[in-house]
């Protein structure tokens, strides 16, 4: 008698269960059947995410050798080293989905993949380092809080730690500014300064306008993100608005004014053909970062060499 062969679910099948499990709202893990979009997409997400972090670090990396005490650049150090470790989980996640390190960071130096609008802006001033951490990763924190929920595990996995370490980064910048705001007239035109500059940038890390965004729509669907671009930057301008106040800052922003009946703020148009630009990487530091990151690759092609020949000497 031969043995029972094992019924293979059909395609049908394998989309139902994974429908129900979106449906659900539990998570979909790296052996479980998922379209081949919903792959890509993550795929797509998960590197742009990554490289942003790993490029994140230049910015404030500029200041590491310029940091005013020996505390401002312990603390700066250990924030820009977290900043490779987010990188290095968001790799390992788009790894378990199929991908190929090295050939995302190929698809980044060559322009293939995209890396977050607002680190191709330059750091002009110490205070840009505190700004970074007061609006950049507040900006990250209200994007990425809601992606610990989302559907697929190692990415929302990922997220829940790097979000704690967003907190201390946001933190440590709040407390930088609030140091240079209570110090000289200097540092107090040092810290407006850097605000004029990384505020809309700061806005437009949340993405294009939903009407124009072509990957929300399904992302949504799917539960990778669970809030729109304008939802997550209006939340942040919500949140932003009494911080400035608090630091005794203006937000470069006219229009600015709270809506007494939604109880939000409204603010003005922001520049999209300058987002555009940036991201088509005709901004004021496209070519520098990476530039940089291709020479970092390049240049360190050799630690990777050697550890794939261990390896290979160690398993023979
Ligand atoms: N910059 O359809 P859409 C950090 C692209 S680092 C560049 O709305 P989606 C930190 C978008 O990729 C954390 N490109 O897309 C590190 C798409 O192009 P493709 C950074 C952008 O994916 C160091 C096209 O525009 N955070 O915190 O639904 C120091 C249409 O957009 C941008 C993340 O990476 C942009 N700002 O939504 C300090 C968050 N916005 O891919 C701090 C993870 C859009 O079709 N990512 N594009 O060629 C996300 O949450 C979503 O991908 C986005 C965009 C909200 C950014």
């Amino acid at each position: 008698m031969s043995a029972p062969t094992a019924v293979r679910p059909t395609e049908d099948e394998l989309q139902a269960q994974f429908d129900a499990t979106i449906a659900a709202d539990r998570r979909i893990e790296p052996r479980d059947w998922m379209p081949e979009k919903y792959r890509a997409g993550l795929v797509r997400q998960i590197a742009q995410h990554a490289h942003s972090e790993i490029i994140g670090m230049q910015p404030e990396g500029d200041w590491l050798l310029k940091a005013p005490s020996l505390r401002r650049k312990a603390v700066l150090l250990a924030k820009v080293q977290d900043e490779a470790g987010h990188g290095m989980y968001l790799y390992s996640a788009a790894e378990t989905l199929g991908a190929d390190r090295a050939d995302l960071t190929d698809k980044l130096v060559n322009g293939k993949q995209k890396y977050s609008s607002i680190f191709n802006y330059p750091t002009l001033t110490y205070a840009d380092c505190g700004v970074i951490g007061w609006l950049v990763d507040g900006a990250a924190i209200c994007n990425q809080v809601p992606l610990c929920r989302s559907s697929y595990g190692p990415y929302a996995r990922a997220m829940i730690r790097v979000c704690k370490e967003e907190s201390f980064h946001q933190r440590q910048g709040y407390e930088l500014l609030m140091t240079m705001m209570r110090g000289t007239d200097a540092q107090r035109a040092m810290v407006q300064d850097a605000v004029d500059r990384w505020w809309w940038p700061s806005l437009m890390m949340f993405g294009p306008p939903d009407d124009d965004s072509p990957n929300s729509a399904q992302s949504m669907a799917w539960g990778v993100k669970r809030h729109s671009n304008d939802e997550l930057r209006q939340r942040f301008v919500d949140m932003s608005v009494p911080q400035a106040e608090a630091l005794g800052v203006t937000l470069p922003d006219p229009e600015l004014a709270l809506d007494e009946t939604t109880g939000r703020y409204r603010f003005g148009q922001i520049d999209w053909t300058e987002f555009k630009q940036v991201i088509s990487g005709n901004g004021p530091c496209n070519e520098e970062r990476i530039t940089r990151r291709r020479a970092a690759r390049d240049d360190n092609a050799w630690v990777t060499e050697a550890a794939t020949a261990y390896a290979a000497k160690h398993s023979a």
